[in-house]
């Protein structure tokens, strides 16, 4: 396989004016006809370039003509998925037929089949698996798709844009046509075909415009799609108050699929979702799901400007669509519910999951500068990090500049494919923000390393800081420079009150200070006492941040700093210090044993009753396995989980107590809402139990019991559940047999039966997996089963982890199974494996043999790209 390279990049020589597409509907044989209305790029100057076209495997072209006149074969061949024509004039109609054949369609990719329904999924290169085109998303298109098919099967016949004609065919079949008048590159297009059930809505944009909004479902599911909805309105709103995005077309669709490789896509005007990511219902649905719903829908509905309106270049550019409609949902779901929550959560996130990829063999700078396949590089890195580099962008102008910039970019660009400088100028013509040096956070991978020491003196009242930032080496980036990152700053007095201080003639009780240099002193003047730094508040750069906190500082800051993010993170700090102490004494082999400190601070922070649930609920949640390893080098999984769940215990004990009071105290439900204030109670309360239940109180055993029997809700059902099977309970088997009876018919909830079940850490837990993996509930076929079982397994430190390598080599089979039929799936399975070099050295051979047999196959280049990579 060969790798794409940005310096690479040229104009097409080529562009497509329009797109007209016909799609003979047949589950075994689909004809697509399509003709492009194409002429020679003025861009390229004079220019004779034959005509070069993507096509894909599974692809058979059946007929061509350019206008009038029927290619022959000498004029035109096809090597290497690609069909090549010779000659042609400078404007020209190029008709072409192609067969394909959905049912036979595994990898998702292109059109094909799920449930019932014909889908599409073209991003990022989908559609040449549908047709031969100009498939790079610089060749935008106005594109009109004529849809012919059984109506008796297929009532429901959609495309992106309006429907714009229906009738019958000679045949007595149906067709119906579509119009979309916005250009859009062809990863943007979408095509269903169904017997759906609808739901109907109606959105008044600022403009007093009515848009009809259409949610399509299975007829089973169509009970689901109300919080979507309200969802989907509260986007719409959303973003004309924060961005001044108004919608665009008379019509929004969104339909619900079951096979999915990934969460949604933004086609234009016709979304496309996961059904895990759309349909909710209190009985079925967790916490959690909801908010995922909200903003996962909200995502793709920002999408229609920031990516389809303006969309990207060349596919190194994605995180312009990405990263920025990352940061633009999660100030979303920050202004519906708790900005302090959604952040501690987003980081939280990125600092066990994309900290971990920046560290890995397939680290990679924000904008790429290569890859093999591009669908391995819809990643953390592109996404989270992509959305911190906005939010970076965002601090340094400030909220009245940046909305700005944004202003000026969606007014610069629309209609067109851009490039992440050219988002990057917008912002600095917008703000007189001068971004040169900031923009080294787009082309160098890594997480940089910021360590802080400090001076006080007390006769002049000042106070230095001095900065120092290193970027480790990643795969092909042995030197690095140093980055613009922006560091928010408060000090605090020795009684946790807020000290204003003077810095560069601005005197504040919060500055944002600009590290640019590898070594910087930052002096306060004006200051009274000798303080307590509160460093990096609201995680204000994506960096790992060093300074030598005692525990006093730590609990200081976790009861008293103004900064809610910070506050949780100085408990978090405070627990990994505790933990990474015990991981020591583990590997050692010795008695584990733990300091007071952390007791008392969950002590205090449990009695305060001044403090939002939420955060309190997040602050007593101890920092994940996942986490720990990625802190670890190298990663002991035994010793990690020993001390975890020492810990656990310990704090169980000593706040026996408390925990129960904090259980019986938030217990009641009510009538279930998805709001800030009922999910912080559940999360809480549930927190709680599973403190509670690792104490021998009969009680709490109990408790998990009835509240597994009785819950309204399944938040309440599912974290019973959950602490049942981690915690060991007795019960947990039988529970877990009556649930799958309660729910075997609702998939999605089958789904976290699944994972919940291939994550229980038992001695046969392989036997297990291998049990589910035949279940009458399994199938390959699907994505989010497969993530399920293999997901859940992957979590299972215990067993993925067994001394004997039987996980890995499970694992690998997997992957080997999967590759040829859906390398998307295959290749994200691949993630675990990727972090063998940091495994203690008996596991990280035995990973790194899974790996060396995985490449001896014949594999498709999703999967080739990661695990050579790997080895590399
Ligand atoms: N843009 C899609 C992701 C497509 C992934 C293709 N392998 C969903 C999203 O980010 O909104
Ligand atoms: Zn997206």
């Amino acid at each position: 396989p060969s790798t794409i390279y940005l310096k690479d990049y040229k104009v097409p020589p080529f562009l497509i004016d329009k797109t007209e597409l016909t799609f003979d509907l047949d589950e075994a044989t689909t004809i697509v006809t399509s003709r492009l209305h194409m002429r020679r790029n003025p861009a390229c100057g004079k220019s004779t370039v034959p005509l070069t076209l993507d096509g894909g495997e599974g692809v058979k072209l059946i007929g061509l003509a350019m206008d009038d006149y029927t290619l022959p074969p000498e004029e035109y061949r096809i090597s290497e998925n690609k069909l090549i024509i010779t000659a042609t004039a400078d404007q020209f109609v190029l008709t072409c037929e192609t067969l394909i054949e959905p049912q036979n369609n595994t990898s998702l990719e292109g059109l094909y089949r799920s449930s019932s329904m014909f889908c599409t999924q073209c991003e990022a290169e989908g559609f040449r698996h549908i047709t031969y085109y100009l498939d790079r998303p610089d060749v935008m298109s106005v594109f009109t798709t004529t849809i012919i098919a059984d109506a008796d099967r297929y009532p429901v016949m959609l495309s992106n844009g309006n429907e714009v004609e229906r009738g019958k065919t000679e045949e007595g079949k149906t067709f119906v046509v579509w119009n979309d008048p916005f250009p859009k590159p062809a990863y943007l297009f979408a095509l269903v075909a169904g017997d759906l059930a609808v739901k109907n809505d109606i959105f008044t944009t600022q403009n007093k415009r009515d848009v009809k909004l259409q949610i399509f479902t299975e007829t089973h599911n169509i009970d689901k799609v109300d919080y979507a909805m309200e969802a989907l309105k509260r986007s719409m709103r959303w973003d004309e108050e924060a961005y001044g995005r108004e919608y665009d077309l008379d019509i929004f669709m969104i339909v619900a699929v079951d096979d999915f490789n990934m969460g949604a896509m933004e086609n234009k005007g016709l979304n496309i979702f996961n059904s895990s990511c759309l349909l909710a219902s209190p009985e079925t649905t967790t916490d959690d799901s909801y908010l995922r719903v909200e903003a996962i829908v909200a995502h793709e509905y920002f999408h229609n400007w920031s990516g389809n309106r303006v969309t990207c270049r060349d596919w190194f550019q994605l995180s312009l669509k990405e990263g920025f409609t990352v940061f633009r949902d999660q100030t979303f779901s920050a202004d519906m519910h708790s900005e302090t929550v959604k952040r501690v959560e987003d980081v939280s996130f990125l600092r066990t999951a994309q900290f971990a990829e920046d560290a890995g063999p397939m680290a990679h700078p924000v904008r790429p500068a290569s890859f093999i396949e591009i669908s391995n590089f819809y990643t953390l890195t592109v996404y989270e990090k992509g959305a911190e580099i906005v939010r970076m962008i965002h601090t340094l102008l400030g909220a009245e500049k940046f909305r700005a910039g944004s202003d000026l970019y969606f007014e610069r660009h629309d209609g067109q494919a851009v490039t992440c400088d050219d988002f990057v100028s917008a912002m600095e013509d917008a703000s007189g923000v001068d971004l040169t040096q900031f923009k080294r956070w787009y082309s160098q991978a890594g997480t940089p390393v910021v360590s802080v020491t400090d001076e006080f003196d007390a006769a002049s009242g000042t106070y230095r800081l001095t900065m120092k930032q290193e970027t480790p080496v990643t795969p092909n980036q042995p030197t690095k420079l140093a980055l613009h990152i922006p560091v928010r700053v408060g000090l605090l007095d020795q009684s946790g009150n807020e000290l204003s201080a003077t810095l560069d003639g601005t005197t504040a009780e919060d500055h944002v200070l600009h590290l640019t240099s590898s070594e910087q002193v930052f002096e306060f003047s004006g200051v009274t006492a000798r303080p307590i730094p509160s460093l990096l508040r609201g995680f204000s750069a994506p960096v790992k941040l060093h300074y030598d906190y005692t525990p006093a500082n730590l609990l200081l800051l976790m009861s008293s700093d103004s900064d809610g993010f910070n506050r949780w993170s100085s408990a978090q700090q405070l627990a990994v210090n505790e933990l990474q102490a015990l991981i020591g004494q583990a590997i050692a082999g010795e008695t584990l044993s733990i300091d007071s400190q952390l007791i008392d601070g969950f002590k205090a922070l449990i009695g305060d009753c001044n403090l939002d649930p939420a955060m309190v609920a997040l602050i007593l949640t101890l920092p994940s396995q996942a986490y720990l390893s990625e802190l670890a080098n190298p990663i002991y999984p035994a010793a990690i989980k020993q001390a975890r769940h020492y810990l656990k215990t310990q704090l169980a004990n000593a706040l026996s107590g408390e925990f129960e009071s904090l259980y019986t105290n938030n217990k009641s439900q009510g009538v279930y809402q998805a709001n800030a204030e009922d999910i912080a109670c559940r999360s809480l309360k549930n927190l709680a139990l599973s403190y509670w239940v690792e104490t021998d109180s009969e009680a709490a055993q109990q408790a998990v019991v009835q509240q597994f029997e009785f819950a309204n809700n399944m938040t309440d059902q599912f974290s019973a559940l959950s602490i049942a099977v981690h915690s060991q309970h007795e019960k947990a088997a039988d529970m877990l047999a009556v649930f799958y009876d309660q729910w075997k018919n609702e998939p999605l909830v089958v789904n976290k039966w699944l994972m919940l079940s291939a994550g229980q850490e038992s001695d046969d837990a392989l036997i297990i997996v291998k049990g589910l993996m035949e279940h009458p509930a399994f199938d390959l076929k699907n994505p989010n089963k497969v993530r399920s079982v293999l997901g859940g397994f992957g979590q299972n430190m215990a067993a993925f982890h067994k001394e004997d390598g039987s996980g890995y080599r499970f694992l690998a089979d997997q992957i080997i199974l999967l590759n040829k039929r859906n390398p998307q799936i295959a290749s994200r399975l691949c993630t675990p494996l990727t972090r063998w070099k940091k495994m203690q050295p008996e596991l990280s051979e035995k990973m790194k043999s899974e790996l060396e047999r995985i490449l001896a196959e014949d594999l498709s280049k999703d999967v080739y790209e990661v695990i050579s990579k790997c080895l590399a």
